[in-house]
């Protein structure tokens, strides 16, 4: 049995249970606060990041949520649907949208960071990583709107809608939870996208929850 280490808020495990959940792939969680020193994921990431994906048959542990997405895709080929399109530059097109995904998330959290810094914030570096939130939004509602509103990559469901879906996922929690971002309203579009992906059982069953960070980090 595959074991994945996950934080409920994080948008990068959700990408990778997302696609083991449409690929029919068993596995069990392992919910941590990596940011806790109780945290066993420098045991297996000198990252000391998550999402992890532990294997049970002497396999080394991988993570990088993207590099695990690439794994499953490769490795259980055949098991479930691919959500991988066979041209190279389709491929190369979803690979691109994982990026986008990630890049917003990643600016997010820096965000989060430095809102806690309280006296010390930077706010040119606050403003600096909500520059690139914003634009990722955009460019995402503008590859939906081209798109027609349907799957990111040649009509087809794919690990790029499982990024993106994540990633909104991500930002609409971070709105209904502190209201530092106002995307609902403003691309209605990319919203019923992101609707659209949210009625998937998968994503059903991996809404984001907020933690609370008891220990300092930063
Ligand atoms: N690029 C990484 C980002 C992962 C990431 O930032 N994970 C957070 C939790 S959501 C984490 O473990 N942070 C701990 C740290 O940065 O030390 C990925 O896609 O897997």
């Amino acid at each position: 049995m595959l074991t994945l280490i996950s934080a409920t808020p994080s948008p990068y495990a959700r990408k990778n249970r997302i696609l083991m959940l449409e690929k029919g792939i068993p596995f069990q969680l392992q919910t941590e606060i990596p940011w806790h020193s109780t945290t066993e994921t420098p045991k297996y990431n000198p990252l000391e990041k998550l999402p992890i994906l532990i294997f049970d048959d002497g396999r080394p542990p991988i993570y990088e949520s993207w590099y695990i997405q690439e794994y499953i895709v490769q490795k259980y080929r055949g098991t479930g649907p691919d959500l991988m399109p066979s041209s190279i530059d389709d491929q190369l097109l979803v690979r691109q949208i994982q990026v986008l995904a990630d890049g917003a998330c990643d600016a997010m959290g820096l965000v989060f960071f430095e809102n806690g810094r309280g006296e010390m914030k930077s706010h040119e570096w606050h403003d600096r990583q909500m520059r690139k939130v914003t634009g990722v939004l955009k460019a995402s509602d503008e590859l939906v709107k081209k798109s027609d509103g349907k799957f990111l990559v040649g009509g087809e469901y794919s690990v790029a809608d499982i990024a993106l879906g994540a990633m909104l996922g991500f930002m609409n929690m971070v709105e209904t939870n502190f209201g530092i971002i106002h995307w609902l309203e403003e691309y209605p579009e990319l919203r019923k996208y992101w609707e659209m992906l949210e009625a998937k059982e998968s994503f059903k069953a991996t809404q984001p929850v907020m933690f609370e960070l008891t220990e300092k980090v930063a």
